[in-house]
């Protein structure tokens, strides 16, 4: 499978995993997307049901290719329980992930790019689209999380203290730091 395959599969399974649109009524336990996918509130979808209803909609791939994408991926975006995949993070759509509060090391970072910068001293930083704010371990990654939107700027959280403070901290399969949302004190602006 090569590179631009791989890719091409990971973003589809993003998008319906994650961010599908919610095409009929939803109820408390499903969203139904666009290509007729409803996860369960956990966020888990039979791989065949997954395939049946991409196949379905145009875009064909194979378990095997789907294997490749979850074990290649470089963010190891996607979670394979047997009979079932889901993605680890990102969701736009109502989902409970089930992780539970976890101890934060002192600092996280955050990836963000220059323009934003106003409004995140003002407000903290907000989920916007997604579940939760997404923190990085390390100055690297989120290096990387900012670059994708210009030159990045990376904002060490004082976790320690959110978490004395009583937020609530939780990481993902793939090692992501989600938390609510981060006020203003907690950012370090240099
Ligand atoms: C910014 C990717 C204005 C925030 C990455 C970010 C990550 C604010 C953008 C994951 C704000 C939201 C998540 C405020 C935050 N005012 N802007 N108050 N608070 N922002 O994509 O963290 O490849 O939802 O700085 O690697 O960039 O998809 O979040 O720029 O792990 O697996 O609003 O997505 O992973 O953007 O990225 P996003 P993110 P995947």
């Amino acid at each position: 499978m090569d590179e631009r395959r791989t890719v091409k599969v990971s973003k589809y399974l993003s998008k319906h995993l994650r961010h599908q649109p919610v095409g009929a009524p939803p109820t408390p336990s499903r969203q139904w997307g666009r290509i007729g996918l409803a996860l369960d509130e956990t966020g888990w979808v039979e791989i065949d049901t997954l395939i049946a209803a991409a196949t379905a909609h145009g875009f064909r791939f194979t378990r095997d290719e789907l294997d490749h994408v979850v074990a290649a991926n470089d963010k190891k975006r996607f979670a394979v329980d047997g009979t079932r995949i889901r993605a680890s993070q990102g969701h736009s759509v109502e989902v409970d992930l089930g992780l539970p509060p976890a101890t934060p090391p002192p600092y996280l970072y955050h990836g963000t790019v220059d323009r934003f910068l106003d409004a995140i001293r003002a407000e903290g930083l907000r989920p916007m689209n997604r579940h939760a704010v997404h923190l990085s371990a390390d100055r690297e990654t989120a290096t990387r999380v900012g670059a994708r939107r210009g030159r990045p700027v990376v904002l060490p959280v004082d976790s320690a203290a959110m978490h004395r403070d009583g937020h609530l901290f939780h990481i993902s399969a793939n090692g992501v730091w989600l938390t609510e949302s981060v006020p203003p004190r907690y950012l370090r602006f240099s």
